[in-house]
């Protein structure tokens, strides 16, 4: 089919002000009548011929001003409903439809989950409950009822507040009305209908209005939901204090459910969540999942403003809300947990799913300008990068003009469906800057390099900083331009202080950010006193890849004294990258590869050093992964040199640390009752960080405290991080280890979840035949997203020795789960498939094989728009 195009978008030639949805609920023929008051959009209609969408929908009748019209006045595919000869003015059609939710597998429209009848939207869902004009520049308000067996679905929800409710006399049913005052577009719809438990509670917001909160999930889970419902109200006071914004409905309800494509959706009024992101207590939830939880709830509260109130024009603008609010949420975390922890978290999700995005077949920039199916645009460049994107523009209009422009972006496109233009402008205007270089970062893909060389002049106290940026070409777009990039930065004396520079030329300079906006600039800085080390991107202020020429001896020196937390932790990445990318081609060559003795003492140093938070000293202490490693080579790579090498530095960086390993082990052991907050997760990282450092050294006293900390352990953070260990390091022991803990955890899916993902990670020859074995295991569902995310995805997403094998049977078994599970759920087919995105950086045997496999699918007849899109980027 052919392709969307930003640059041929048309305002929609007709709205709808009003939409009417009546619900009939049953498991396999839902009725749905759906009455839309429609107008002619003067300027642009097409002399009286109106298109609504639809996705497989059944039509039944369709009524114009009340008269059902004859099949000839109309035509109708499953795709399509065109009346040619509508009014010039408002009219009123009525749409019947038949859903059947049971056999609605893509769980995209309205589908069912655990016996309980559930929507989902975003972005082009509704158009699969009735024919609609489906796209989000057309807002209207909404009023939804439902009607359903009471015994079946005593519970009704949709967006907005509550209406009328009743029995319905002489039957076994009963119905609910909810209306939404807020005009929206047609993907925030929500309904959700079955038998659930609750909690509930209740929030004032600033101007003093009750808020109702309510968060529902499966009955005997309610004690689960409690601290997702202190995130929500802690999100809440949040956005009031941070961006000055006020909920605005009279309730806020949250449903978490179990089959659910993605992470969560921001419905008004009624968010529906992944239940992994809403269910947490100790002993089936780590720390990671508690901050997920809090990330995941926050965002999607966030959405409120930036989404809801304020939406797309069209999907190219993906980025306005989601860029925007997942920056919003990381900067929520670090106000709830560390700055700097959550800075260097997020940074390292950025470099292994953006970057290697950025660097292969499926880049494309922040605001793509082209697709052929949009559900494969909800992508870490347009989240996470265009998170990072918000984020320099705070750096470079500063705190107070970012603020700035975000109120006058909220004063003035609230109610409206917005372009990133609209955006730039509202901060333009607040500030007087000029964003027109800086709108760059929207429109050219590719992580951009920038490579920095010093010069230090002692007798003329000058030092000279050349930065020279280059972006890659990407598909479509050979040629870039320089963008401005923000570099925040530090030159740092021999004490280890920052030294002060009296004047600077060369670059504009405004405290600690300089902008780097030509192709090479060199910075020339005045009255320095000693030759400094250049602490550059700190906070990593830009997402490019930075190469610097700068000797261990510095970088040590940068790891023991920078006053910039993250390039404390970047310079001993750095150091460890050096040698793992060394190491890696020593193993390949045939040598035996040897370790840094800088790099045992900046972890030394990090590790001892006590004016450091325990989450911290544990991100540092953490080696850059192998496909960190793979990304960093960029070529010919070969996964089981760089595993090697990677096994070889850790074990001589615990023969390194030596008896300091256990010794602070110990101390941090018995921590006394499980608290979630961000101190006590710290010291439990740090503890199974140490852990796991430990076993890397192979000795009997490291295993057995492995196994011992697995089953002493009364949190699952502790029991997980043992069992990961023991997994990781495929030693002989795991097996009886994962076995005790599925038995554990057997009627308990969540955390099978994380059982599949440990069976599927471990490094080991026998895995993918003990993949091919789980598929059939009772506790794993084709038709579950997250079991399937657990298993497969984590296969070939986290174990890079396995599914890269070389034999190629790691490429061909995603290769015939894909084609499979592409008839039931495209989209997570298609999300799986992108494993293969660095396909082409791999040696030559192994990029073969991968290339069979992805031909294979190519060519298989049928394929869903979903997987044929990425199949076809990913070989193009
Ligand atoms: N805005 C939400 C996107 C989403 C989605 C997209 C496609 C298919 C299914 C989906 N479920 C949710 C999620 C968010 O970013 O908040
Ligand atoms: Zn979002």
């Amino acid at each position: 089919t052919a392709p969307i195009r930003l640059r041929d978008y048309r305002a929609p030639a007709f709205t709808i002000d009003t939409v009417l949805l009546d619900f009939k609920l049953d498991p396999v023929a839902t009725h749905l009548t759906a009455t839309l008051s429609i107008r002619p959009n003067s300027a642009e209609a097409v002399l009286g011929r109106l298109e609504l969408v639809g996705d497989e929908t059944v039509l039944k009748s369709v009524s114009l001003d009340g008269a059902l019209l004859a099949p000839g006045r109309y035509h109708a595919t499953p795709s399509l409903l065109v009346i040619e000869d509508v009014p010039d003015t408002v009219f009123t059609l009525t749409i019947e439809t038949i859903i059947d939710p049971s056999a609605n597998t893509k769980l995209m429209g309205l589908y069912r989950t655990s016996g309980n009848y559930c929507t989902q939207c975003e972005a082009e869902g509704f158009r699969r409950i009735t024919y609609f004009l489906d796209r989000p520049d057309v807002l209207a308000v909404y009023t939804t009822r439902i009607e359903a067996r009471k015994s079946e679905a005593p519970i009704l929800l949709a967006n907005g507040n509550p209406g009328e409710s009743g029995d319905i006399p002489g039957t076994d049913r009963h119905f609910a009305v909810w209306h939404d005052p807020f005009p929206k577009p047609s993907y925030l719809f929500a309904m959700v209908a079955g038998d659930l438990g609750v909690i509930t509670d209740s929030f004032t917001t600033m101007s003093g209005r009750e808020v109702e909160l309510r968060i529902y999930c499966e009955h005997g889970k309610e004690g689960r939901c409690t601290y997702a419902m202190d995130a929500l109200k802690r999100s809440m006071r949040w956005d009031e204090t941070a961006f000055g914004r006020e909920y605005d409905l009279d309730i806020f309800i949250i449903v978490a459910v179990s089959d659910f494509n993605m992470g969560a959706m921001e419905n008004k009024g009624l968010n529906v969540f992944n239940d992994k992101y809403v269910l947490a207590d100790p002993d089936t939830a780590t720390d990671a999942d508690y901050a997920n939880v809090e990330g995941v709830i926050a965002h999607e509260y966030f959405h409120n403003w930036t989404g809801n109130r304020i939406t797309c024009r069209d999907w190219f603008q993906l980025c306005l809300k989601e860029g925007l609010t997942v920056f919003r949420d990381q900067e929520f975390s670090s106000d709830m947990r560390s700055r700097p922890v959550k800075r260097i978290a997020d940074v390292r999700t950025l470099q292994a799913r953006q970057f290697p995005e950025d660097g292969g077949p499926l880049a494309h920039p922040v605001r793509p300008e082209i697709y052929h199916e949009i559900s494969n645009f909800y992508t870490p460049t347009v989240y996470e990068k265009g998170a990072e994107v918000v984020r320099m523009l705070k750096t470079i209009l500063g705190p107070d003009g970012f603020r700035a422009g975000m109120d006058l972006y909220f004063d003035r496109h609230d109610g409206d469906a917005a372009t990133i233009e609209d955006f730039l402008a509202a901060f333009a205007d607040a500030t007087g800057a000029d964003l027109e270089q800086f709108a760059l970062w929207y429109a050219q893909a590719g992580t951009p390099q920038i490579v920095a060389k010093g010069q230090y002049d002692a007798n003329a106290r000058v030092y000279k900083l050349t930065l020279a940026q280059s972006v890659p070409s990407t598909p479509g777009q050979l040629v870039k331009k320089p963008m401005h990039t923000p570099i925040r930065f530090g030159l740092i004396g021999p004490n280890g202080a920052d030294i002060a520079f009296d004047e600077v030329s060369g670059a504009r300079v405004e405290g600690d950010v300089l902008h780097l906006t030509e192709a090479s600039q060199t910075v020339v800085f005045g009255g320095v006193g000693a030759r400094p080390v250049p602490s550059l991107l700190r906070g990593f202020s830009a997402p490019v890849r930075l190469a610097i020429d700068i000797s261990a001896e510095d970088l040590l020196f940068q790891a023991r004294t920078d006053s910039d937390p993250f390039n404390r932790w970047q310079a001993v990445q750095t150091l460890a990258m050096r040698n793992l990318v060394t190491g890696s081609g020593d193993v390949a060559a045939g040598r035996s590869p040897t370790v840094e003795p800088a790099l045992v003492a900046a972890l030394e140093g990090i590790l001892s050093d006590e004016t450091l938070e325990p989450a911290f000293r544990a991100q540092t202490l953490q080696m850059p992964s192998e496909a960190d490693v793979a990304r960093e080579i960029g070529h010919d790579v070969d996964p089981d040199a760089i595993a090697a090498a990677r096994k070889r530095l850790r074990l001589a960086v615990c023969e390194g640390l030596g008896n300091t390993l256990f010794v602070r082990y110990g101390l941090l052991s018995g921590g006394g009752q499980f608290t979630p907050d961000a101190r006590s997760a710290g010291r439990r990282a740090l503890r199974n960080t140490l852990l796991d450092l430990m076993v890397a050294g192979g000795s009997r006293a490291a295993i057995t405290a492995a196994l011992d900390h697995f089953e002493t352990a009364d949190n699952m953070t502790d029991r997980l991080g043992a069992l990961s260990t023991l997994a990781h390091a495929a030693l002989p022991e795991r097996q009886r280890a994962l076995d005790a803990f599925h038995d554990r955890y057997r009627d308990d899916p969540l955390v099978l979840d994380k059982w599949l993902t440990l069976e599927a990670s471990v490094p080991a020859d026998e895995t993918l035949d003990r993949i091919k074995l789980l598929l059939h295991h009772p506790s794993f569902a084709i038709g579950n997203p997250n079991r399937v995310r657990a298993l497969v995805g984590s296969f070939a997403g986290a174990n890079q020795t396995q599914f890269n094998r070389p034999d190629g049977a790691g490429y061909d078994f995603l290769a015939d789960f894909v084609l499979d599970l592409d008839r039931r759920n495209p989209q997570t087919a298609a999300r799986l498939l992108v494993s293969f995105r660095s396909w082409r950086a791999l040696e030559a045997g192994r990029r073969a094989r991968a290339e069979n496999a992805l031909k294979r699918i190519a060519a298989r007849d049928g394929l869903s728009p979903d997987t044929l899109d990425i199949v076809t980027r990913t070989l193009a």
